[in-house]
């Protein structure tokens, strides 16, 4: 599935509705003045960049986005999500990889709406510390980034301003890896559903090289579906990406984070990437400068940079 000649389209997106902590936005400009497009450029890769997505129209055109239920923000991330699923798929159309950088993880929303409608048979890697798989009856903190993946799935009752995404994503259609700060009632909706998860526990047990095999042997048995690995930068250890809104201690270490992506590289089927959560308003400057530096050699292993 890897366009040839290799050819990829960069989606930033400045957006932390989806979350309390202000920054989070930054993440994909701070990204790209790291210099990634050149280094993906370096690869190999045709590269198409123009510029972040703005969202100022969809936030000038809400007046009022008082919480439905718990949900905060909900008009602004539902349509900023419905956006980047257009914008998406339209690169997906174009045979290009879109590689979206976040910005916050309630974007995977529009991510995955995107990639399912280009490839419907598609199947997700999460690489999380947290299942991001919270209902709006289940969430105890209403931000929606915590609920992605419910909303891909069409668990929980709708919300109609989320009508738009299209519940086509099917539970054995996913996979988690790194996963250790799951709440009560997402272990609930993991277990009911018979999503395959692979916690830092498994991690540990099997080793990443076993966990990635098995993962895919789950999620693609026969290695011929199209993958979308959505990668927030918290499943790292904190030591590894500090500068994000929610780290928790005992994550992937710096190589493990790495492998997972250079093996998803290898199987040939990676179609769309998302490297999420980076916050360089959190920590200190050098810590902004790893976290940042880590994001692009996540998404350059992912994208065929290779050890030898
Ligand atoms: N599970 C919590 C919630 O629903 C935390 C989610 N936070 C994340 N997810 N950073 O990746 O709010
Ligand atoms: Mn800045
Ligand atoms: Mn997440
Ligand atoms: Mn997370």
């Amino acid at each position: 599935f890897l366009p040839n000649p290799k050819s990829l389209a960069i989606v930033g997106c400045p957006f932390s509705g989806g979350q309390p902590r202000p920054g989070v936005d930054e993440g994909p400009i701070h990204l790209v003045k790291a210099g990634l497009p050149q280094q993906l450029a370096d690869l190999g890769w045709d590269v198409e960049f123009n510029g972040h997505h703005q969202f100022e129209d969809i936030s000038a055109s809400i007046t009022s986005d008082e919480p439905i239920g718990l949900l905060k923000n909900p008009r602004r991330v539902s349509q900023v999500c419905h956006a980047v699923a257009q914008t998406v798929s339209g690169h997906a159309k174009r045979g290009k990889l879109p590689l979206t950088l976040g910005g916050d993880h309630s974007l995977a929303i529009g991510t995955i709406s995107g990639t399912l409608e280009q490839y419907p048979d598609a199947c997700v890697v999460w690489v999380d510390a947290h299942a991001d798989i919270n209902t709006p009856e289940t969430t105890d903190t209403g931000n929606i980034h915590g609920m992605p993946v419910a909303f891909l799935l069409g668990l929980g009752s709708p919300v109609p301003e989320f009508s738009w995404i299209k519940p086509v994503l099917k539970p054995n259609r996913i996979v988690y890896i790194g996963l250790r700060d799951v709440d009560a009632g997402e272990k609930r909706i993991l277990k009911e559903n018979g999503i395959k998860a692979f916690s830092m526990h498994e991690v540990d047990k099997y080793g990443i090289g076993q966990v990635v095999k098995m993962a895919l042997d789950h999620v693609n048995p026969k290695g011929d579906l199209p993958i979308h690995l959505s990668f927030d930068v918290d499943a790292l250890d904190p030591t590894v990406a500090p500068s994000t809104g929610t780290p928790v201690r005992g994550g992937l270490t710096f190589r493990e984070g790495h492998y997972i992506c250079e093996a998803i590289y290898e199987t040939g089927c990676l179609v769309a990437l998302d490297i999420m959560e980076v916050n360089p308003s959190l920590a200190n400057e050098e810590a902004v400068k790893q976290t940042v530096a880590v994001g692009c050699s996540l998404a350059r292993s992912a994208l065929g940079e290779t050890l030898l």
